[in-house]
């Protein structure tokens, strides 16, 4: 059950219930792409850092483990020891990204794993029997994202295809949902909305999608190398075309001014790698910019990431220590930076939350922008 609770302009303050508890958005997904959040972040600490709903992905956990050794142990949720809401990304995405050399047919994709090169073919029946054995919260529908670059040609075909795999998403969704042992047989399905940066595309793709009555919808095929002005502008054109009653969710996306103007848009479900990879790489986010921390004036600062800040990190190390940590190669040091940063993201989604409340969002968006001076990536 999806139900809006307050509206500020555009910007949604919304709740989903779902078996597996409660999701107040606009909410951060968590991304755990093969059930791990990189950077030795483990379950028990997601949930010290405020997180709502962690995210992992279809063909990562077909190719390994398996799905099915998955499904033997219970579920994902009982694999990874965490009882809040999982969603499953399709495999879409990351076959087209990762995948070697790939067929994409009426009947789905062939193509090698990244991980041994056997082949595999993916269409939507065995993304959603995938993730119904991974027994996730949300399963997402199987798309293809084409690329930014394709012809309109291609795009149009593209996303007539990605409508057809729609409603045999649906359908083997539905008939797994009725089977006895089916491990979560309320699991949800999203839809996803494709069409590059074709207004007309996008639109009439949005309204098809719409009349399937999913469980919510995705804008994909965004964050993909367009330029953040033709994102918000395809995000202006296309979310009034779909169901507002319904979560709307955009995939991939992105950094803390990406959120900020989508939530505006009215989009409520958002994940992102960039917190942990940047966090591996040293890179902190504050409110005021992002810190490197190896760079050479933290040797000797013991404050901490930043002052103020409620993260377990923050409450007792300094920049100097994770600083030598980092320069060590000392793993600590990645952990700690992407713990700050998780705690960065879901600190600002319940910032945005009210912020909405109180109908003051515009103008919660233009302080945090300027105090982050739009720095931040
Ligand atoms: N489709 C799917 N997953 C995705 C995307 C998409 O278009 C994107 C694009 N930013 C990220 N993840 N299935
Ligand atoms: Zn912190």
């Amino acid at each position: 059950m999806y139900k809006i609770l307050t509206k500020d302009g555009r910007a949604k303050r919304a709740r989903l219930e779902t078996v597996h508890g409660t999701v107040e958005t606009p909410v951060f997904m968590n991304v755990g792409t093969a059930a791990a959040i990189k950077g030795a972040v483990a379950t028990s600490d997601l949930e010290q850092i405020g997180t709502q709903i962690e995210l992992s992905n279809t063909y990562h956990l077909h190719v390994r483990p398996g799905d099915q050794v998955v499904k033997k142990l219970g579920g994902l949720h009982r694999f990874m020891s965490w009882d809040k809401p999982i969603l499953t990304d399709s495999g879409g995405f990351q076959v087209f990204s990762l995948a070697g050399l790939r067929k994409i047919k009426e009947e789905g994709v062939y193509f090698n794993s990244h991980v041994d090169g056997r082949k595999i073919f993916m269409g939507p029946e065995e993304s959603m029997q995938i993730q119904s054995n991974l027994a996730s919260t949300i399963a997402m529908a199987f798309d293809e994202c084409a690329p930014a670059k394709a012809e309109r040609d291609y795009i149009e075909a593209s996303v007539a295809r990605t409508t057809r795999w729609l409603a045999r998403c649906k359908a083997e969704m539905e008939r797994l949902n009725g089977l006895p042992d089916t491990i979560n047989p309320h699991q949800l399905l999203f839809g996803i909305n494709q069409g590059a940066v074709l207004d007309d595309v996008r639109i009439r793709h949005a309204a098809e999608i719409a009349e399937m009555d999913l469980d919510g919808y995705a804008i994909g095929g965004l964050a993909v190398g367009e330029s953040h002005e033709e994102m918000y502008h395809i995000l202006d054109v296309t979310v009034p075309h779909l169901p507002e009653e319904k979560p709307t969710y955009l995939m991939g996306v992105g950094t803390p001014a990406n959120i900020l103007e989508a939530v505006e848009r009215g989009v409520d479900f958002f994940d992102c790698v960039y917190p942990s990879r940047n966090g591996r790489h040293g890179h902190v986010y504050t409110n005021y910019g992002k810190l490197n921390l190896f760079n050479a004036k933290y040797e000797l600062d013991t404050r901490p990431i930043e002052e103020g800040c409620g993260c377990p990190v923050c409450r007792r190390y300094s920049r100097a220590y994770i600083r030598h940590l980092l320069k060590a190669k000392e793993m600590l040091g990645m952990r700690f930076c992407v713990l700050h940063n998780l705690y960065f993201y879901n600190t600002m989604m319940s910032e945005i939350r009210e912020a909405i409340e109180n109908h003051r969002f515009a103008e919660y968006k233009k302080e945090k922008l300027e105090r982050m001076e739009g720095s931040c990536e």
